[in-house]
């Protein structure tokens, strides 16, 4: 996920811009309504309760895109996280530096109406809707922290992969077990209509419990639904698991590679579903 474009000259050296929010047009205010409708026709009952719990906290189902000073004050009240804008993705030095003092780099821009299903870089809709609910979650807050702190000391390693890993099975692709049964948690799914639909219900995937170092070494899918997805008993598990773990030897075992293909099924993994694969076989997205 890193990548090499030149900082905007609106961007501040942290990458930051303004908002601008009054600068928004009423139809992209709409577009923001329109996803969020289309979200809460499915979420209720499958979105984590400490998700549905953040959306409310920050109320962020008022109607229009939050404006993010005020949204941020409302935040900051209940775990010391700030929301910044950004023009996109930024690198990854950049990214890691904002997560370790608690500030989340927010895109700045929304989706057209003629692409509300996919986009390459993460908009205003993904990155407020899908990750700042989570982080009115302490531990969790907690867990995205240690996880900026443990991207700056990685940066020593050849060992991007293997971390970036750990944040897209956790923080965009992660499912919680819970009493009433699996939940999703994880950003890229409670943003996207159809993969919350796919995630917890279709027989394709396989669903495993969490294991930080299987996890980290299991290649994953940009471009279309998981072939594996990760399954946490607690974001204390996830906090735990994380700041407890020494990563250096992990980044010296793995090489900077993954020794796991996305649909890989292996002897000790905790299988929740054994998956048929039958989307991706049939060719996925194509
Ligand atoms: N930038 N805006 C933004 N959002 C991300 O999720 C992001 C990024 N830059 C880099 C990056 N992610 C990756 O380094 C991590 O997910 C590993
Ligand atoms: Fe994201």
């Amino acid at each position: 996920m890193s990548n090499h474009s030149e900082k905007p000259a609106n961007a501040r050296d942290d990458w930051t811009i303004d908002q601008g929010w009054s600068d928004y047009t009423a139809d992209e205010h709409v577009v923001w309504d329109l996803l969020y409708k289309r979200q809460m026709d499915v979420l209720p009952g499958r979105a984590a309760p400490e998700f549905l719990e953040g959306l409310k906290a920050l109320d962020l189902g008022k109607g229009g895109i939050p404006e993010f000073e005020a949204m941020s004050d409302e935040l900051e009240s209940l775990t010391g996280w700030r929301v910044v804008a950004v023009p996109g993705l930024v690198p990854d030095e950049v990214f890691f530096d904002h997560l370790a003092n608690r500030r989340f780099p927010a895109g700045q821009f929304i989706r057209k109406r003629n692409e509300l299903d996919y986009l390459q870089e993460p908009d205003v809709f993904h990155d407020v809707f899908g990750h700042v609910p989570m982080l009115t979650n302490p531990v969790f807050a907690d867990y995205m922290e240690a996880y900026g702190k443990g991207g700056l000391r990685s940066l020593d390693f050849a060992a991007l992969k293997n971390l970036a890993a750990l944040y897209w099975y956790t923080v965009e692709f992660g499912l919680i077990q819970t009493d009433e049964g699996l939940r999703i948690y994880g950003a890229g799914i409670v943003s996207s209509k159809t993969e919350s639909i796919f995630a917890l219900e279709d027989p394709s995937p396989n669903r495993i419990g969490f294991d930080l170092e299987r996890l980290m070494k299991t290649d994953y899918r940009i471009d279309d639904f998981q072939q594996t997805y990760f399954v946490i008993d607690s974001y204390k598990q996830l906090f735990d698991a994380t700041v407890k773990t020494d990563f250096a030897p992990i980044y010296d075992r793995m090489q900077g590679k993954f020794a796991l293909k996305p649909e890989d099924v292996v002897a000790n993994d905790a299988v929740i579903t054994r998956g048929s694969q039958a989307y991706a076989k049939a060719g996925g997205r194509l």
